[in-house]
């Protein structure tokens, strides 16, 4: 089955989307024409915005785990958030909330981090039950902020699969897409929806090269998950910041990933 939502374009399903983080995501795909997501996963503060810089002009979101810094200072999301601006992205706390509700909601607002002040969007695991929504909903709704939920995971042998995987579509939709604005998953767990339902799926274990790690994890290609499987946003880390030949070659290769990604996007519009 082939999902509505795959056949339109990021620019007009923005329409179909009240929350603020969303709307401006799908703009900004369209607008750069990109569908690449960078996870910048290094551990100093120096190195995140360095290639920040660098992919910066090829993607539509920028990666964090802000609790991998080594020198963290609330400058470095102040920086983040103004290369936003300048640059046209979203930033992606990756955070993977996993407590109750009342827990969850210090743990985005407060702490050294402070992430409801500068990431647009945050993800949970749906595990501990709706609280976890709500709770960080009280945080991150007011302020425009938008939450993914962990729907499916790409390391071999995680849960989130059959049932628990339905379950947290069912809770996605139960909170309401003016909050919870879709997913990470492998591909479109919200097909059974109505066709009027717009979900974002965000999949990383994404690789033109490589096709695992050694602890775990699996990567597909853009085009796979893209074209293949219908989803909205290509993940990509180690492929991108960890190409060997400095600066000027992680450019090259997000611009590699952008336009591998583009390309999926524009043949499966086309798919009759
Ligand atoms: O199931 C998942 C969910 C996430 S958000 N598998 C993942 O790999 N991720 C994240 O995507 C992971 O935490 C890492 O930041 C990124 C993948 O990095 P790469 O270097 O393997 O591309």
């Amino acid at each position: 089955m082939v999902h509505p939502t795959t056949t339109k374009r990021y620019g007009a399903r923005a329409a179909a989307h009240t929350n603020p983080t969303a709307r401006r995501l799908l703009e900004t795909m369209e607008r750069k024409k990109t569908n690449l997501c960078v996870s910048v996963d290094v551990t100093k503060a120096a190195d995140v915005l360095e290639v920040v810089r660098r992919v910066a002009p090829a993607v539509c979101m920028v990666k964090t785990h802000i609790d991998i810094i080594e020198d963290f200072t609330p400058a470095l999301t102040a920086e983040l958030a103004r290369l936003a601006e300048e640059h046209d992205f979203v930033i992606f706390e990756d955070r993977k909330f996993a407590d109750i509700g009342n827990t969850v909601s210090l743990q985005y607002s407060s702490g050294v981090h402070r992430i409801a002040e500068w990431s647009h969007m945050t993800n949970a695991h749906p595990l501990p039950g709706p609280g976890i929504i709500t709770g960080l909903g009280v945080v991150g709704k007011p302020l425009g902020r938008a939450l993914l939920l962990l729907a499916e995971m790409s390391s071999a042998g995680n849960l989130a699969t059959g049932e628990y995987t339905r379950t947290a579509v069912r809770m996605a939709r139960e909170a309401g897409r003016d909050w919870v604005v879709g997913f990470i998953a492998m591909g479109r767990v919200d097909e059974d929806g109505p066709a009027d339902e717009d979900f974002l799926v965000l999949t990383p274990g994404v690789g033109l090269v490589a096709k695992g790690d050694k602890l775990g994890q699996q990567y597909r290609t853009p085009r796979e998950v893209v074209y293949d499987s219908g989803c909205d946003v290509i993940i990509v880390g180690r492929g991108i910041y960890g190409v060997q030949g400095g600066a000027e070659a992680v450019l090259a290769e997000a611009e590699r990933y952008r336009a591998e990604g583009w390309k999926a996007y524009e043949e499966r519009l086309n798919r009759a």
